[in-house]
């Protein structure tokens, strides 16, 4: 009876040698992170208003409040008034926002950037299509900071997600490379809110092999 019990030792000491260990791609994989956007200009990006009427937002270029570089951008929205659609839908709340369309290669863990706040309490929100166009909506919580702030999304199939497009394939997980529609919002808006929102050095953690990077 020992004779099999040592024999049994052995055999799951030899098995646990050999079992491949799946996790071992991901183990080896190193985070590196890129700054996708320095707004330095800021002529690739649009305004996004669902529910407000457009020339109440702005986004420009800025030398006001700057973390890197020389500007920054800055987003700018004044006496926001709800469009008549949305008011007669009984709706009160909304966001704005700024959008960029940019294919971001790899596999994106993260995506931050430095953000000024004035305590305004906006929603501080990314919206990203995966390669199959599953769109993802990341929180970073409120802004209830004056001054510069680091900021991070996680992308993560554990976040709100949804189709939309008749193209797009809704299977729970997030593909890669990143489709590039991708908007930062600001939620929770009401009519008549005034703010102003400055954003710097937009950058994507991405996992790596180290045979990528050599
Ligand atoms: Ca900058
Ligand atoms: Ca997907």
């Amino acid at each position: 009876m020992k004779r099999y019990s040592i024999l049994a030792v052995i055999v799951l000491f030899v098995l646990c040698f050999l079992k491949p260990n799946s996790s071992y791609g991901e183990e080896n994989r190193i985070k590196i992170n890129q700054i996708i956007e320095n707004f330095e200009s800021v002529g690739e990006w649009g305004t996004t208003s669902q529910f407000f009427n457009k020339p109440t937002i702005s986004f420009d270029c800025s030398k006001e409040q700057v973390h890197d570089g020389s500007s920054s951008g800055k987003i700018s929205y004044e006496n926001l008034a709800l469009k008549k659609e949305w008011i007669a839908k009984g709706r009160k709340v909304g966001y704005i926002g700024v959008s960029l369309k940019k294919e971001i290669p790899g596999i994106v863990t993260e995506i931050s950037l430095w953000v000024y706040g004035n305590e305004g309490g906006e929603g501080l929100l990314l919206r990203i299509d995966d390669a199959y166009r599953e769109t993802y909506i990341c929180s970073a919580g409120k802004i209830n900071w004056q001054g510069w702030k680091y900021c991070t999304f996680e992308i993560t199939s554990k976040a709100y997600h949804y189709t939309i497009s008749s193209d797009a394939i809704k299977n729970d997980r997030v593909d890669y490379p990143l489709f590039g529609n991708m908007d930062i919002l600001l939620d929770g808006l009401t009519e008549g809110m005034s703010g102003i929102v400055y954003l710097d050095n937009l950058t994507a953690t991405t996992l790596v092999t180290p045979a990528d990077i050599e």
